[in-house]
């Protein structure tokens, strides 16, 4: 372990998330992967109650945040993974430099962008009166999950390497399994296998599933 660990003193870390956050499950993850979940403890947060505390520990009122001991709140779901990979001893999620590291949070900012168009695409639905729904809109974010699931179908990450890129992507494809803004599965059947098989090799894929896509 890491220096990182002595700064806990011997408290535990807040993660403030729901089970149903995709981008909370970036983080609930990377807990299981790297074995930190005796220094974590999950706290759910309702970023519809305007009385949570969520937002004044994260100004922008999202999930996932993390407070530290200190009371220091880290966000968002990229800071808090790298925080908790040098937690684990450094490395083990993303490279520690070169041109490999910046292509691994270049590819873990797409799978990001995927989940954050999908989230779009439900606000739309959650937040506007039906009569104002605006189809272009849609359009335009499901064009970027498209495009996006493309680059990866071209590019697969390594399902036997569970990292910041493979975490990130199991995230947004579990996102739209679960709400459905584009049919990902038809279109992309290597996308397909490669989730298959890296949920089989990595219990944490599983375990971290929204509630409403558990068995
Ligand atoms: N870039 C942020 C995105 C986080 C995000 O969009 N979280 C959603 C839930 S998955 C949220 O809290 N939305 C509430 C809102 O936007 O008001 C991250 O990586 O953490």
């Amino acid at each position: 372990m890491s220096n990182l660990k002595d700064t806990l003193g011997g408290k535990k870390l807040i993660l403030r998330t729901t089970d149903s956050s995709p981008f909370g499950r970036k983080p609930r993850m990377a807990v299981q992967i790297l074995g930190l979940e005796s220094l974590v403890e999950q706290v759910p947060a309702d970023t519809m109650d305007d009385n949570d505390t969520l937002s004044s520990q994260n100004p922008l009122g999202k999930m996932p945040a993390m407070i530290l001991p200190s009371g220091d709140v880290l966000y968002d779901s990229r800071p808090i993974v790298e925080f908790l990979d040098e937690l684990a001893g450094g490395h083990k999620l993303l490279p520690a430099d070169g041109v490999a590291r910046y292509i691994a949070l270049t590819r873990a900012a797409l799978a990001d962008g995927i989940m954050d168009a999908g989230i779009l695409v439900v606000y739309e639905k959650r937040f506007r009166p039906e009569a104002n729904y605006t189809e272009g809109w849609i359009q335009r974010q499901k064009g970027k999950i498209v495009r996006g699931l493309a680059a990866f179908e071209k590019d697969l990450p390594d399902a036997n390497t569970s990292d910041i890129v493979s975490i990130g992507l199991a995230c947004a494809l579990g996102y739209l399994d679960w709400r459905k803004q584009v049919d990902w599965r038809k279109d992309h059947p290597k996308l397909v296998d490669w989730l298959k098989r890296f949920a089989e090799r990595e219990p944490a894929c599983n375990a971290t599933l929204p509630p409403d896509l558990k068995k």
